[in-house]
């Protein structure tokens, strides 16, 4: 799909003075692909949260499920705060991201934060998130750092496999971060400025370690803030095998090349 298929929904055109998100100093970027049934709970979890200057980026790429209209209906209920990139076609994770970062670099957004849409990033976090960014270039939501875990519902097998497969990725990669492939992480502007965001290579599943080496390379100061990860409790993964494997490929490729 080409980026001339892309649409932006910046909310109720009643609002439209406010509809550049231009005021908004804390930007949480939510990719969806089917996540009709938490995407609502995460927003509105997300605005309990009393955090000021909040907005919203939702990069939807035409979730069959109707997530794409759902979110619409948000940028209305939400008008001035929420603004929907709508793609064509699912075209991974890692070009959401890029979409929305960028996005929100342009409307100002001093911090910005990643999320997930499938609730497995708990709101609760956020506000001790971005405090840390008073003193970090980069704050990482941790499952591997002292108070961090992940849901207690998971089998020996798979924190096996989800605990091997970040300790491989690290050592691929020389992450000093501990929980390399996190996708909860919040930003200074200033470091998504230097990380060059239109220069990250990688579209899947490795994105996240890939922005987590850039950060390193940059000499940025990282921060770990524990969490629990908790599993999706609706909708379904995206997550295949193919994808990564593809990423542990893409990620020695990225060592070697640096
Ligand atoms: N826009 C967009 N969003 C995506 C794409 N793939 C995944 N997402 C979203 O990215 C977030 C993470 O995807 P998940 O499928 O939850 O992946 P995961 O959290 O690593 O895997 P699980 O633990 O199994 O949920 C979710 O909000 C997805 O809806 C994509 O191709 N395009
Ligand atoms: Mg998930």
């Amino acid at each position: 799909m080409t980026k001339d298929s892309t649409t932006v929904n910046p909310g109720s055109p009643a609002s439209s003075e406010h509809s550049d998100l231009g005021t908004l100093k804390v930007m949480i970027i939510v990719p969806t692909y089917n996540e009709a049934e938490t995407l609502p709970l995460l927003i509105e979890k997300v605005t309990q949260q009393n955090i000021e200057g909040l907005g919203f980026i939702v990069v939807d790429d035409g979730s069959p499920d109707g997530t794409g209209k759902i979110a619409d209906r948000l940028a209305d209920e939400y008008a001035g705060m929420f603004m929907v990139i709508h793609r064509e076609g699912k075209q991974g994770l890692g070009t959401a991201y890029m979409a929305g970062f960028q996005t929100a670099l342009d409307a100002g957004a001093e911090r910005i934060v990643e999320m997930d849409a499938d609730l497995s990033h708990p709101p609760e976090v956020l506000a001790g998130l971005i405090g840390e960014l008073d003193k970090a270039d980069v704050a990482v939501a941790s499952r591997y750092t002292p108070g961090g875990g992940v849901d207690p519902g998971w089998s020996w097998g798979r924190r096996q496999i989800s605990y091997w497969g970040n300790v491989g990725i690290r050592l691929i990669l020389g992450l000093k971060v501990k929980d390399a492939t996190a996708g909860f992480k919040g930003f200074r502007r200033t470091s998504l400025e230097s990380i060059c965001i239109d220069r990250l290579r990688l579209t899947g599943f490795g994105f996240q370690a890939e922005v987590a080496y850039r950060c390193q390379k940059a000499g940025m100061n990282v921060v770990e803030h524990p969490y629990v990860f908790m599993e999706r409790t609706a909708g379904s993964s995206k997550m295949t095998f193919g994808i990564v494997v593809e990423a542990f490929f893409h990620l020695s490729w990225l060592r070697i090349r640096g």
